[in-house]
């Protein structure tokens, strides 16, 4: 919290994205008795659970909800099931625009909010709760494609063809964005992370309308209300925008995804913004002498800088477990 508040804490803390997840024995063997993931994200015993299990083992410095970034168009009423990824119908008129009910949300998310109060309960002073939502271009972006994408070209295709729906869209899961996070808030979390995981694929003459005015609406909302959180924003593969989005958002923290060179974005970024990431997933599968050259690279980049220590990306299921180990011990030893 103190990172995220523009202190150059060192050694910087520390968690990793997607750090609840199938690279931990205790996850699949969880996973193995209730298969079907909505029920994992939507029952408070076992998403706290699991939410846990990888403080337990690593005591990373913050913990992260374990839900995913479309619980929220489910609890709109659009419907989802989980496959290899996410399976949703594809939005494509006005008319499956108006079935979203930001009404019911709110107490279809309660199992999710009350995952956060028991998570929050069961922590120690010391460990941040982060909750988080998809930001709303990249939740658009899986709504109109109907799932995951490559690159998201029917997402890409309304923006353009249609812009007045494709607005429309993102500006009301704005809202139901403002309305979950405040709730996830209220229940505990400390800080929040916005996803935008597929920010990149936009053109620069429309990343400023999806991803930096709605990102921007969404921190200074939750702002208002509650001084003291924090937002923590994550444009993937945002690219020359990325200091754009570090300076209109107003987030507290910009997430560096694998392809950014922290000591660029160090230069680039206004004073008192902190960074977040960005260790290649990649580096902690190979582990040795790989792992330690790029974790270092990044230390020494950052060092002086408000920084959490993360990757640049999920981590991936086949990662070793005492890689991550070896990079807990290597940054708290910086
Ligand atoms: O066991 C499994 O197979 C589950 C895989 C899984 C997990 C662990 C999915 C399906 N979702 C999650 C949880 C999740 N998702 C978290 C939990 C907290 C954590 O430990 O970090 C978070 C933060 C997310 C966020 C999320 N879901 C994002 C944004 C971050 C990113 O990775 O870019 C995205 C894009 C999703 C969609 C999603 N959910 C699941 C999958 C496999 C995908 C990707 C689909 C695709 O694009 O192909």
């Amino acid at each position: 919290m103190r990172a995220l508040a523009g202190e150059p804490v060192w050694p910087p803390p520390l968690w990793v994205m997607r750090q609840a997840g199938r690279y931990l024995p205790e996850y699949r063997a969880l996973r193995a008795e209730v298969p079907d993931l909505l029920t994992l994200f939507t029952t408070p015993d076992l998403a706290t659970e699991i939410t846990l299990q990888p403080i337990r083992r690593f005591g990373f410095d913050a913990a992260i909800l374990f839900s995913d970034i479309l619980i929220l168009p489910w609890a709109l009423g659009h419907p989802l099931r989980f496959a290899e990824g996410p399976v949703l119908p594809k939005l494509s008129d006005p008319a499956s625009l108006a079935t979203l009910d930001l009404n019911r949300m709110r107490e279809r998310v309660e199992p999710v909010i009350e995952t956060v109060r028991r998570v929050r309960a069961r922590l120690d002073a010391k460990t941040a709760l982060i909750g988080f939502a998809g930001a709303p271009f990249t939740v658009a972006c899986y709504m109109v494609e109907g799932g995951g994408s490559a690159d998201f070209a029917s997402a890409r295709l309304m923006a353009h063809a249609k812009p007045a729906l494709f607005s429309k869209l993102v500006s009301l899961l704005t809202q139901a964005t403002i309305a979950f996070l405040t709730q996830q808030l209220e229940a505990g979390a400390d800080a929040v992370m916005l996803f935008d995981s597929w920010a990149g694929v936009l053109p620069p003459s429309l990343f400023g309308a999806h991803v930096i005015e709605s990102s921007r609406r969404i921190t200074e909302s939750l702002k208002a209300r509650f001084p003291h959180a924090r937002v923590i924003g994550f444009p993937r593969l945002a690219g020359l925008m990325f200091p754009a989005y570090a300076a209109k958002t107003s987030v507290d923290a910009a997430g560096m995804d694998t392809s950014v060179d922290p000591a660029v974005a160090r230069r680039l970024v206004p004073e008192g913004v902190a960074l977040q990431g960005n260790l290649d997933p990649q580096a902690l599968v190979a582990g040795g002498m790989a792992l330690e050259s790029e974790t270092r690279a990044i230390l020494t980049a950052m060092r002086g800088h408000p920084f959490v220590f993360n990757l640049g990306h999920g981590i991936v299921p086949h990662t070793p477990v005492d890689h991550v180990c070896a990079l807990v011990q290597m940054v708290r030893n910086a």
